[in-house]
Parts: structure tokens; C-alpha cells; sequence
């Protein structure tokens, strides 16, 4: 199942990821009610699938991580949104902030479903404008604030309860008993396709969230590397044009994006007191993993400008192989421990190049610094929001009752309600940014030990 139709298109990879990196994508699952998107999430979150109709009536989100090929193995963190099918236009525009795709499900038994798909993928158009990140550069340095950017949102068409579809055709053809004919493809998977290019979808794909066929992950695997072969476009585009101006506003805008961003009150002070307890473990760990991931890509170009690599591409190991390669005659490089992480050192009574002494330089003071401080703070930080997180979703659970006691009205607690989902997925994402952060700490420890070793 899953076959027909067509994916988005996956082109061949132009550049590679720093190893360390952990792309994180937000998709977002829309579509008139009852299509099937929250089996869609169920089957991908949880490989699992449940005949019985619940409406969705807040908006679930979990965070999944997988290996996609690109081609060489990256790890990719999706964030997937399942929105309910009647929502009201305010809530569903911000569930959309900062999306990185869509996807749009009809179901292919409900010929009415699929042509709406095209007003939903509207939707998103309309709306991702109001709500798009303006902050990035483009690369003469000026604000990037054009519909376009909005517009580039890559949305998907996914025709789900594929095996309804199978199901009618094996039975009309039981029925006439007919063998071996040749037939067209089912009207419904022809409109399918019909909308997708009608409406400019990235490209449509047969599913069923019923069975356990891996259509459903395939469909979302072939989005995630789409958006990833895009976001390496993206970095090349970016390292090829600009020059030192263009580079000072980006290095600024992406000082920046450092800064760090409070969550945002909901106007119910139990619940805003528990938020401002959040902010500060927030900060320590979105700051920790960022000051990581930018020490290790400081250190790698640096490897690239002082000669001790080639490649741009270079992994951590290549590039103290690289370090140890030039240490000249009589000297070997070792790995110290110091405060849980390895600082480098040269022993021996040879003369040590510049650019060797200048490339340990940046180790010691940045990967080392980044690593150590990595260690000391993303577990308690991240323990304190998991506590934190939990008294939140307490609270949320019993919003109305506090909410009726502050006088608050049904929308407002609505719009209440999807402030703390957006704030809860924003600590999801930072809880997974420490994970991750220590992850590669533990792992850059061990291939400093491997790469010693030879
Ligand atoms: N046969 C079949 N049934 C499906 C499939 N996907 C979902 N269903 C059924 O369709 C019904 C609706 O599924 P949901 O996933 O709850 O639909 P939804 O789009 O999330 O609905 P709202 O939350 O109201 O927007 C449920 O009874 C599911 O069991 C599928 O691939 N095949
Ligand atoms: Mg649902």
C-alpha cells in the first residue's frame, strides 16, 4: 500500500550536516473531521491504530526521532501536530508558528474531502504569512519579510484509508469476475493526484493509518527528507553567497536568534507563576546546546582554515587525526580529563606549529568549555522542567474551573489552552535539545579516546 501517486521529489544531497546536529522539523496534520489524522499520528507516533472516533479537541504533539538517508545517515527530530478538524481560524493560526510543513489529509472514500484540500492548504498560506519567523536574513542582508517565505512552506497531500479503496476494487472485481484486466487507477486516486497539482501540493501519497503496511511512514519519511534536503540547500546557499558585510548581519542576526525567548503568559496567574519558574532552566539548556553546537562547528572550520583538513565535511575524528598528523617529530597529542570532558595537549620536545597550537586553542577554550558546561547544567535543567512541565499539564487539565474563577470566557480559556500547548512544546523541544546535547558530549568524549587510540 502506499504505492501510486507521487512523493515529494528527493533530489540528490548537496552537502552535508555537521555531525551533531539534530535537525528538529515541526509538521503540522490538518484536514476536514474524521479523515483520519489523528490515526495518521497515532500510526506514526506509535505504530498502533484505534477503529473507535474520538474528535480530537485540543491538539496533541509528540516528538518523534528517526534515521532518514541523505545519503549518508542523518538523525532527524520530527515534531508532529495533530490539530483538531473544527477549530476555530485564531487557535489554528498559531498552532501554525513556525512550521516547517504540512500536511494536508482527506479521506479518498469522502470525494468531498479531497476537494477541499486545496482550501486547507489556503489555510496555511493565509495564515503561516501573519505568523512566519521574519527574523532570517537572506543573503544581501536584509530582512527576508516577503510572502514568498510563507509561501515556500512545503505541504503535503495524503490520501488516507488507501485500504477502503482496495477493499471496493477487489470486490467489484470478485463480483465481475474479472482476471488479470489492466484498469485504470480508481477515480478517487486520479482526483487525488488532479488537486495535488492543481493546488501545488510538494506531491500526494496513497495511505492507511488502518494497516501496518509502513505507508504511513514512508509518506512521512520521504516529507523529512525533503525539508532536509532543503535545509541543506539552504546552509550551502547561505555559505556560498555573502560577503563580509552580508557575513557581519548574519553572524548578528544569528546573535540574535540566540537570544533567548521567554514563554508566553496565558493571563492565569497559577499557571503564568509555574511558566517564569520555567524560563530559567529554558534559557540554560537552550543555551547550553546552542553554545555546543556552535563550539564544534567553530572548531571543525577552524581544522578547515588552519589546514588540518580538507573537507568542510569533516568529522570530529578526522579532524584530530588531522591535528595529531602535523604534530612533527618527537611530539604525540593526549587527551586529559578535566572536569568530565578531555581537554588536548602536546607532550614532547618538538618544535609545534602555529596552526596546530591555534586549532587546540579553540578546542580547549570552546568544545571543552561548551562540553563541560553541557554536563553540569542539562540534567538538572532538564529534570526541574520535567517537574515543572508536569504541575503545568495539572493545571491545564483544570483550566476551566480556574479559569470560570478568574472570570475568564470560553475563548479566552481556548486561547489559554493553546498558549500552554505552544509553551509545552517549546520545553518539549528543549528537554530533546539537552538530550541530545549530552548525547553528543558522551559521544565526541568517546571518538576523542577512539581517535587517540590509532
Ligand atoms: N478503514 C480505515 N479507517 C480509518 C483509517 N484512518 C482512520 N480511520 C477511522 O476513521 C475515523 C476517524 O479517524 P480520526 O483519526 O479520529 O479522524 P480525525 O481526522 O483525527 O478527526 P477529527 O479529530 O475530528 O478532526 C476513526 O474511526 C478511525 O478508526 C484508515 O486508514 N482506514
Ligand atoms: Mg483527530
Amino acid at each position: 500500500m502506499g504505492g501510486g501517486c507521487s512523493a515529494p521529489s528527493v533530489s540528490s544531497s548537496t552537502g552535508v550536516l555537521p555531525e551533531d546536529e539534530v535537525p528538529v522539523f515541526k509538521v503540522v496534520l490538518i484536514g476536514d473531521p474524521e479523515v483520519g489524522k489523528s490515526s495518521v499520528f497515532l500510526r506514526y507516533t506509535k505504530n498502533q491504530f484505534d477503529y473507535s472516533y474520538q474528535p480530537t479537541t485540543s491538539v496533541n504533539i509528540a516528538n518523534v526521532v528517526r534515521k532518514v538517508n541523505v545519503p549518508d545517515h542523518v538523525v532527524v527530530s520530527v515534531t508532529l501536530w495533530d490539530l483538531p478538524g473544527r477549530e476555530d481560524v485564531d487557535l489554528r493560526r498559531s498552532y501554525y508558528k513556525d512550521i516547517d510543513a504540512a500536511i494536508v489529509v482527506v479521506d479518498l472514500m469522502d470525494k468531498q474531502s479531497i476537494e477541499l484540500a486545496g482550501s486547507w492548504k489556503q489555510d496555511i498560506l493565509n495564515n503561516t504569512l501573519l505568523t512566519q519567523d521574519v527574523s532570517e536574513s537572506s543573503s544581501d542582508g536584509k530582512e527576508n519579510t516577503s510572502p514568498n517565505k510563507a509561501r515556500n512552506v512545503p505541504v503535503l497531500l495524503l490520501g488516507n484509508k488507501y485500504d477502503q479503496i482496495l477493499k471496493r476494487e477487489r470486490e467489484k472485481a470478485d463480483h465481475e469476475g474479472e482476471v488479470d484486466v489492466v484498469k485504470d487507477s480508481p477515480a478517487e486516486v486520479q482526483e487525488l493526484e488532479r488537486v495535488a497539482e492543481l493546488h501545488g501540493f510538494v506531491g500526494s501519497v496513497l495511505v492507511s493509518a488502518k494497516e501496518s503496511d509502513n505507508s504511513v511512514h514512508r509518506a512521512m519519511q520521504s516529507l523529512v527528507r525533503h525539508l532536509l534536503e532543503r535545509k541543506l540547500q539552504q546552509k550551502l546557499a547561505k555559505k556560498k553567497g555573502g560577503n563580509k558585510q552580508s557575513q557581519r548581519k548574519k553572524r548578528k542576526a544569528s546573535q540574535d536568534t540566540d537570544s533567548f525567548a521567554t514563554l508566553e503568559e496565558v493571563g492565569l496567574e497559577e499557571i503564568d507563576d509555574l511558566l517564569h519558574q520555567c524560563n530559567p532552566p529554558l534559557k540554560k539548556l537552550t543555551q547550553c546546546s546552542s553554545a555546543l553546537e556552535k563550539s564544534l562547528d567553530q572548531f571543525r572550520r577552524t581544522c578547515v582554515q588552519t589546514g588540518m583538513v580538507t573537507a568542510a565535511t569533516a568529522s570530529l575524528e578526522d579532524c584530530i587525526c588531522g591535528v595529531r598528523d602535523k604534530l612533527g617529530e618527537g611530539n604525540s597529542l593526549e587527551a586529559v580529563d578535566d572536569g568530565g570532558f578531555l581537554q588536548l595537549v602536546v607532550r614532547g620536545e618538538g618544535e609545534v606549529l602555529e596552526e596546530v597550537t591555534e586549532t587546540l586553542q579553540v578546542f580547549n577554550t570552546q568544545v571543552v568549555v561548551s562540553s563541560k558546561a553541557v554536563l553540569q547544567h542539562c540534567p538538572a535543567a532538564s529534570t526541574m522542567l520535567t517537574d515543572l512541565d508536569t504541575k503545568v499539564s495539572a493545571k491545564a487539565d483544570a483550566i476551566w474551573d480556574t479559569a470560570k474563577q478568574a472570570g475568564k470566557t470560553a475563548r479566552e480559556v481556548k486561547q489559554a489552552q493553546a498558549t500552554i500547548t505552544r509553551n509545552r512544546a517549546c520545553i518539549a523541544q528543549a528537554r530533546t535539545g539537552g538530550a541530545q546535547s549530552l548525547k553528543t558530549v558522551d559521544s565526541s568524549y568517546q571518538k576523542i579516546k577512539a581517535a587517540l587510540l590509532w
